[in-house]
């Protein structure tokens, strides 16, 4: 069977290219995998039988001929498994590459999400000030610390391999346009921010999600 994938049917302007399916998108895109989208709705307005494929209602899920399944590092890794265009072939190759995509979402996403969910109006008062700036400090910490193990690399790990290195991309966009300041210092994800093939190589399709 062909892969498939979901996605939401119609996103809001300002998630536009931030929805989390363009994970799965990016790394069926740079294997050269086809992939068909199933679209399905957001929240409360998702059908049931949605929910035995995602429990949560959420996108991505993906399934293949041999697999069902939901979780975008969950997906990627297992995408990333057999295949030399994402994966390392030896055994510590594959777990550092595996330690940067649970890196990606446990410690560097979190920081990132407290920034993005705090809404405008609690932005505006002192407190949520104080909490953006403090999130924001946080984030280009880490942010820092990516930057540093890319050092004037193209991948975190050898030539090809990408795995993990998606999420830092996602990450330094996501700051350059939401907490100002975070990527001071960040040299290396600036330079991959604005060269577009740096952030999306190969990826035609999950590029049209950036738009
Ligand atoms: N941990 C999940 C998170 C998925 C997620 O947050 N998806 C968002 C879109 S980016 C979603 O479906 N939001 C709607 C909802 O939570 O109801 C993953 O990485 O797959």
């Amino acid at each position: 069977m062909t892969v498939q994938i979901s996605a939401f049917s119609w996103v809001p302007k300002g998630a536009r290219g931030l929805v989390k399916d363009l994970r799965v998108r990016w790394a069926l895109e740079e294997s050269g995998i086809a992939y068909e989208e199933h679209l399905t709705l957001p929240r409360g307005e998702c059908p049931d039988e949605y929910r035995q494929w995602q429990p949560f209602g959420q996108v991505p899920a993906y399934r293949d001929d041999r697999v069902e399944m939901f979780e975008s590092g969950a997906i990627v890794l297992h995408i990333a498994r057999d295949n030399p265009v994402l994966s390392p072939p030896d055994r510590n190759g594959q777990a550092r590459m595996e330690s940067w995509v649970f890196a990606a979402l446990s410690t560097i996403e979190p920081r990132l999400q407290g920034i993005f969910l705090i809404d405008d109006a609690l932005a505006a008062t002192p407190e949520g000030a104080a909490f953006k700036t403090r999130m924001s400090e946080l984030l280009a910490n880490r942010l820092g610390v990516l930057s540093n193990c890319l050092g004037a690399n193209e991948y975190l790990l050898g030539q090809i391999h990408r795995c993990g290195h998606h999420d830092g991309n996602r990450a330094a966009r996501c700051a350059g346009t939401r907490p100002a300041g975070a990527l001071a210092g960040t040299d290396g994800l600036c330079g991959t921010m604005r060269s577009p093939s740096g952030i999306c190589t190969g990826a035609g399709r999950a590029d049209g999600q950036l738009r």
